[in-house]
C-alpha cells in the first residue's frame, strides 16, 4: 500500500488536487481519507459551545483514531470512517466503510503536524496557495456550502485561521517531499503525482 499525505492551508485547493489525481486513475485502486472526518466527537457540547472550538488547532483532531485507522488499512482491513457535518460542527451518526486500496490518499490541513502520522506517509505533499487566494476561496466556500456569513468567516480568519496557519501549517512545508504551487490550478503537478501513482500500481 502506498500512502500519500496531502496538506496545505485552508482554501489552498487540496480537495481539488485530490479529485484531479483520482480522475483518470484506475477506478477502485485509490482510496481517500479526509482529516475532516476525524474531528473529535463533540456531542457532549451545545451548538454554542461547539462554534467556539478552535478547529484549526491539532488538538481538535482525533489523531489517535486516524493512526489506528491507517494501521488497520495497512494491515489489509476495512475501517468505518466517521462522517463530519460542518453545519452542525459535529460528527454525524453515520460512517463510511473504507476498504484498503493500493493507494490511500490522506488529506487535511494538519495531517503533517504529528510525527507519528507523518511517518506513515510514503509521499508527503504540501499544496501552496497565497493567503489572499486562500481567503477568497474560503469566503466563497463557507458562504456557499457551509452556511456561514461574511462577518463570521472574516473574524474567524483573523482570530484563528491565520495564527493557526502560521503556527501549525506553514512550518510543515519543511517535511514535504513535494510542494505544489496552486494559486492557479496546476495541471503539471497533478500529472506528476498521477505518474508516480501509476508507476506504483503497475
Ligand atoms: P479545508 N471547520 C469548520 O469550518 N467547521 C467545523 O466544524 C470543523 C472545521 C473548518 C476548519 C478548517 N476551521 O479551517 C477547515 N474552522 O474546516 C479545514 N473554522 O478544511 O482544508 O477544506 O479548508
Ligand atoms: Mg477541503
Amino acid at each position: 500500500m502506498l500512502i500519500i499525505g496531502i496538506a496545505g492551508g485552508t482554501g489552498c485547493g487540496k480537495t481539488t488536487v485530490v479529485e484531479q489525481i483520482m480522475n483518470e486513475l484506475p477506478e477502485g485502486e485509490v482510496g481517500i481519507i479526509s482529516q475532516d472526518s476525524y474531528y473529535k466527537d463533540t456531542s457532549d457540547l451545545s451548538y454554542e459551545e461547539r462554534v467556539k472550538i478552535n478547529f484549526d488547532h491539532p488538538k481538535s483532531i482525533d489523531f489517535k483514531l486516524l493512526r489506528q485507522h491507517l494501521t488497520t488499512l495497512k494491515a489489509g482491513n476495512s475501517i468505518e470512517q466517521p462522517v463530519y457535518s460542518f453545519v452542525d460542527h459535529n460528527r454525524t451518526k453515520e460512517t463510511i466503510t473504507t476498504h484498503p486500496k493500493h493507494v490511500m490518499i490522506v488529506e487535511g490541513i494538519l495531517i503533517l503536524s504529528k510525527p507519528k502520522i507523518r511517518d506513515m506517509f510514503d509521499i508527503k505533499i504540501f499544496v501552496h496557495a497565497d493567503s489572499d487566494e486562500r481567503l477568497i476561496r474560503r469566503v466563497k466556500r463557507d458562504i456557499a456550502e457551509r452556511g456561514r456569513d461574511i462577518d463570521e468567516v472574516l473574524t474567524r480568519y483573523q482570530t484563528t485561521l491565520k495564527p493557526m496557519h502560521q503556527q501549525f501549517i506553514e512550518p510543515m512545508k519543511e517535511y514535504a517531499d513535494l510542494i505544489i504551487p496552486n494559486n492557479k490550478y496546476n495541471t503539471v503537478a497533478v500529472d506528476i503525482v498521477r505518474t508516480i501513482i501509476n508507476e506504483k500500481l503497475n
